[in-house]
């Protein structure tokens, strides 16, 4: 089998954003538009000679056929092994435990995590270092810095390796062995979270509903818990990953798990519902005719964690990104541990964990996890909420309301404005920095403006510093409104506003989150000049 070098001329786009690059089906498909962009990492990690990788995806439209480029070209750059998960399959979280478990150099992950799929949909790809997590900016700032000035490739002259039958096979000096993706994730699972308490608490006529998107969490869940934990055969629906996820939207959240939204807060519903993204990272919670608020989510989970076997020795301290509400900071402060804040992506929260210093971590953006993995990890939430509730026997919403009334409550919403033509929305942002110097001192309404910034973030372990992370408009009563761009996305500009008050009298806990913010709401689109500048009447997604 011959290696071949092949002549390439740079494009100039692939700057990994918030979790890598993510691009269009027809942009990645364009001649040696992921071959650039594979060479250009493996020729900024430099692995040794002969050094190990895990490999796969979502099972997104295009996985199967970028896997077998990313073979053969793995093979070109003298890696030995490379362990691909059956199908090619392997959800976000159970990646970085199959680098982190068999101690890899490193890993691809092939995911456009929610975003839509298909052949007109989202296609992306990310590098994870060997602890298991995302690269770290200076990673990914050197790959798309390597990307543009590439001039040819490595790749192996060679058949396709099949992907479907668990075993190994020989890829010209490399060994590629194709895993079972769910069994590894599974056990870890199980090491963590007290599997006989919820299996005694399904046999109460507890019911739960587990909604995988058609994405890839379905294989994991049906594994844990129709066969696990004995939950009914059913419990697990949309369970079976399409290319396409059935033609929707993969992000589980009030807007887009329309269905399962429905029965939760139906005539009939079950006990508990959850539901995942594309990718497996992200998690939505629901009572029975109740849905619990991501960031409230960090924080239950973490003032229940020592519940959960694995966290019965207590957390070293916690890490939430800068968007999501302060929830978790009081938690914190009533535990006497520390608590960060870090800009958004799950990438600067490896140094932390690796550090010892932080042991569970969240975004608002239905994204919890801990230091089991280096991602975020949305059945492992799941399965914490469910340990909760199979040792609290209360119901989720009773959980929820308890919580409230111990630490008061943060009012919290983010609004999303997506596919805004680039120009507005850059010009939005423009404005709104123009105009912090004159804002402190100002009041609107009951909210006064205490402080506005451009979110900036040192990394207490290593020093750097990263900018431009959000613009803040901080009051003085601790409430905020939180301006950024989001870095996922593939059309235009997507904006999202966040929203946050503090509320410590319980008698005003049962108001709904956009009543209480009516008022921040507004001001958002004053400071802003939303309307005029975008024409956009009302937000595209709220949650
Ligand atoms: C969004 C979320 C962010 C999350 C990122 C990746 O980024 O806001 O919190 O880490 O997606 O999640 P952005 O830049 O679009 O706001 V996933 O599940 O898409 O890998
Ligand atoms: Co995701």
């Amino acid at each position: 089998m011959a290696v071949r070098v092949i002549a390439t001329t740079p494009f100039n786009d692939q700057k990994p954003g918030t979790s890598g690059l993510r691009k269009k089906v027809p942009v990645f498909r364009q001649p040696h538009y992921l071959e650039n962009f594979v060479q250009a990492i493996f020729d900024v990690i430099a692995a040794p000679p002969g050094s190990a990788l895990a490999l796969g995806g979502d099972g997104r439209f295009y996985n199967r056929e970028a896997i077998q480029v990313i073979l053969k070209m793995a093979a070109a750059n003298g890696f030995g092994r490379v362990l691909v998960g059956q199908g090619g399959i392997l959800s976000t979280p159970a990646a970085s435990h199959v680098i982190r478990k068999y101690g890899l150099f490193g890993g691809l992950v092939l995911s456009a995590s929610h975003n839509p799929g298909g052949p007109e949909g989202d296609f992306g790809i990310k590098y994870n270092i060997g602890n298991g997590g995302p690269a770290p900016e200076k990673v990914t700032e050197a790959v798309f810095a390597r990307s543009k000035d590439l001039a040819e490739y490595r790749i192996l002259e060679a058949a396709d390796v099949s992907l479907d039958q668990i075993g190994e096979t020989r890829l010209g000096d490399m060994l590629v062995q194709v895993i079972d993706p769910v069994a590894d994730y599974a056990d870890l699972m199980e090491s963590l979270f007290d599997f006989g308490a919820v299996r005694e608490l399904l046999k109460t006529g507890f019911r739960m509903r587990f909604d995988a998107m058609h994405a890839v969490t379905g294989p994991y869940a049906r594994e844990i818990f129709e066969g696990r934990l004995g939950a009914p055969a059913g419990t697990v629906v949309n369970g079976i990953p399409l290319p396409d996820f059935g033609g929707g939207h993969p992000d589980p959240n009030l807007t887009y798990a329309h269905d399962l939204v429905a029965e939760m807060f139906g005539p009939d519903a079950p006990d508990f519902g959850a539901a995942s993204d594309g990718d497996g990272d992200r998690n939505m919670i629901l009572g029975k005719r109740f849905f619990v608020n991501p960031s409230d989510s960090l924080a239950l989970i973490a003032a229940n964690a020592t519940l959960a076997p694995g966290y019965a020795g207590g957390l070293a301290g916690i890490a939430r990104s800068m968007p999501t509400s302060a929830a978790a900071d009081r938690v914190a402060r009533k535990l006497g541990i520390p608590c960060f804040e870090t800009p958004t992506g799950w990438k600067f929260f490896g140094n932390l964990m690796d550090a010892g210093q932080v042991t569970v971590c969240g975004e608002e953006s239905f994204g919890t996890s801990s230091s089991h993995v280096r991602e975020k990890d949305g059945l492992w939430a799941v399965l914490f909420w469910l340990n909760i509730v199979a040792k609290r026997r209360q119901p989720v919403e009773d959980i929820v309301r308890a919580h409230w009334a111990e630490y008061g409550r943060n009012f919290y919403s983010r609004h999303d404005y997506e596919a805004l033509p680039t120009e507005a929305a850059n010009g939005l942002m423009q404005h709104l920095k123009d105009s912090f110097p004159s804002l402190p001192g100002k009041t609107f309404g009951r909210y006064s403006v205490k402080v506005c910034d451009d979110f900036a973030y040192t990394d207490p372990i290593d020093g750097s510093v990263s900018r431009n992370q959000g613009l803040r408009v901080l009051f003085e009563d601790g409430s905020r409104i939180v301006f950024r761009l989001s870095g996922t996305g593939t059309e235009g500009a997507t904006l999202r506003v966040y929203l946050e008050s503090y509320e410590p009298n319980p008698s005003q806990h049962g108001l709904d989150a956009q009543a209480a913010l009516g008022e921040l709401i507004a001001i958002a689109g004053l400071l802003s000049g939303l309307k005029a500048r975008t024409g956009r009447e009302a937000p595209t997604v709220i949650t």
